[in-house]
């Protein structure tokens, strides 16, 4: 480490996790390599959670209820400021993109590891985030100039933009207040319940119109900014095999990119970070499109869940870096490209042959995969009992190789090393995603888990 960084690094003594499960356990670890103290803090449900046990400091914050624990914002400021915590790592979900949670943390002069409050506000409104990366020069899915007004008013401007188009939530995310209309005479019921599901999701019903892109892919751009304006890029990573807008694998390179247009969207994502002088870690995501044109979809203010394959493939610790820029530490201002492939499958527990229905319980039996290339990010252990509060994701299995072959490979080997008994896993819906011809073949978009069907198990 440079002088500068042990300097810089005298900042942060100590650094409160407010998080759980594996990112708690993953901020924990990178702490303890760099000297940093860190505190934990837990609802009732996680008292036996390994987080607890591996931080230096532990304090109960609340009941199960996230909304009484993990999101509520007064208990986890008291909990830094008794054990003195210099800066707070917010984790993904959560208070990690809450804007008045990253203001109340600069008010207590505690270091929120993550970006501003108005950066945060600024991305969070989805129309107001596709502006700015127009103002920036960033390519966006041609479309509405602002807020729709009403039904007539998107009837309008989809005649003259041309059918089909897709109507969104300016306040949405995740797919929700989002309608694909093909005809005008769809487009007044579609609105009206767009409109409804945004008001009872966000109590934000307003609206904004897109040319629809379709069977697109999502490819999302790894950034990192510092507190001096430069930004960097860390390529790529693909997440277009995704459930209801939950991603379930994602892997890096993405199997559909070429070197010029990884260099185009790579600019383009450093364009837009230092656009808004963007401090931290940040995903600018994307939709591509089948002759490889490329559009500013949303931005991820947050360190993201498949962060480990990009920290795979180019050999760098992301949330080492997420405290480095904190700590005011300036970036090399270099992007990072590949140096080999790595895949990640989302571990839940939830049943794959019943249509993913959650299934929390106890592990009775665990055997984790291990051997060369493959790295397991989890928080679970053999008699842990799985929570039903939370969100349903138990571990991350990653395998890395020099070729997307010998990755998948690799994966389908810990696949098949891997058991828990006691609840249901998405392993089984890996292993045989792993032999579908078209993945093998890299021939996948957003579009590809509509036609998903289980094989039946195989008897052993
Ligand atoms: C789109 C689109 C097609 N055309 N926008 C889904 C989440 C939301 N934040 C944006 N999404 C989409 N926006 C236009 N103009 C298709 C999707 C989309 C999607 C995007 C990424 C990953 C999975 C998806 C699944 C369905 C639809």
């Amino acid at each position: 480490m440079s002088n500068l960084e042990l300097k810089i690094l005298k900042m942060f003594k100590k650094i409160l996790i407010a998080n759980r499960g594996e990112i708690a356990l993953r901020v924990i670890r990178t702490c303890k390599e760099m000297g940093i103290k860190t505190v934990a803090v837990y609802s009732k449900a996680d008292e036996e959670s390994l987080h607890v046990r591996f931080a230096d400091e532990a304090v109960c914050i609340g009941p199960a209820a996230s909304s009484e624990s993990y999101l509520k914002i007064p208990n986890i400021i008291a909990a830094a400021e008794i054990t003195n915590a210099d800066a707070i790592h917010p984790g993904y979900g959560f208070l990690s993109e809450n804007s008045k949670f990253s203001r109340i943390c600069a008010e207590h002069e505690i270091k929120f590891i993550g970006a501003s409050g108005d950066q945060i506000d600024k991305m969070g409104d989805k129309a107001t985030a596709k502006q700015t990366m127009k103002e920036a020069g960033v390519p966006c899915v041609p479309g509405s100039e602002g807020l729709l007004k009403d039904v007539a008013d998107a009837k309008k401007i989809a005649k003259k933009m041309g059918y089909p188009v897709m109507i969104k939530a300016t306040a949405g995310g995740g797919g929700k207040g989002m309608r694909a209309v093909f005809s005008e005479d769809k487009m007044e019921e579609l609105f009206d319940s767009a409109v409804n599901e945004a008001t009872a999701a966000f109590g934000n019903g307003a609206m904004y119109m897109e040319k629809l892109i379709e069977e697109p892919r999502h490819i999302e751009i790894q950034i990192v900014g510092d507190q001096y304006g430069k930004a960097c890029h860390l390529s790529e990573r693909d997440c277009s095999i995704q459930r209801r807008h939950q991603k379930l694998t994602e892997e890096t390179p993405s199997p559909f990119m070429t070197d010029k247009l990884r260099e185009a969207m790579g600019e383009a994502a450093v364009k837009a970070a230092e656009y808004i002088k963007y401090e931290g870690a940040g995903t600018i995501e994307f939709l591509v499109d089948k002759h490889r044109k490329f559009y500013f979809m949303e931005m991820n203010t947050r360190i993201q869940v498949e962060h480990p394959i990009t920290e795979q493939v180019i050999d760098y610790d992301l949330i080492r870096e997420q405290i480095l820029v904190a700590a005011g530490v300036p970036i090399s201002g270099k992007n990072y490209l590949p140096k080999l492939h790595s895949i990640e499958c989302r571990i839940n527990a939830e049943d794959p042959y019943n249509n993913f229905r959650p299934s929390p319980g106890r592990i009775t039996t665990l055997h984790i995969p291990g051997g060369h290339g493959v790295r397991m990010d989890t928080h679970v252990y053999s008699g842990y009992s799985i929570p039903p509060n939370y969100d349903s994701m138990i571990a991350k299995l990653i395998t890395t190789a020099q070729t997307r072959e010998e990755a998948i490979n690799k994966m389908k080997r810990a696949l098949d090393e891997f058991v828990i008994e006691g609840v249901k896993t998405t392993i089984p819906f890996h292993r045989q995603l792993m032999d579908h011809p078209d993945y093998l073949a890299g021939n996948y978009t957003t579009a590809f888990m509509n036609n998903w069907k289980m094989n039946p198990p195989k008897e052993d």
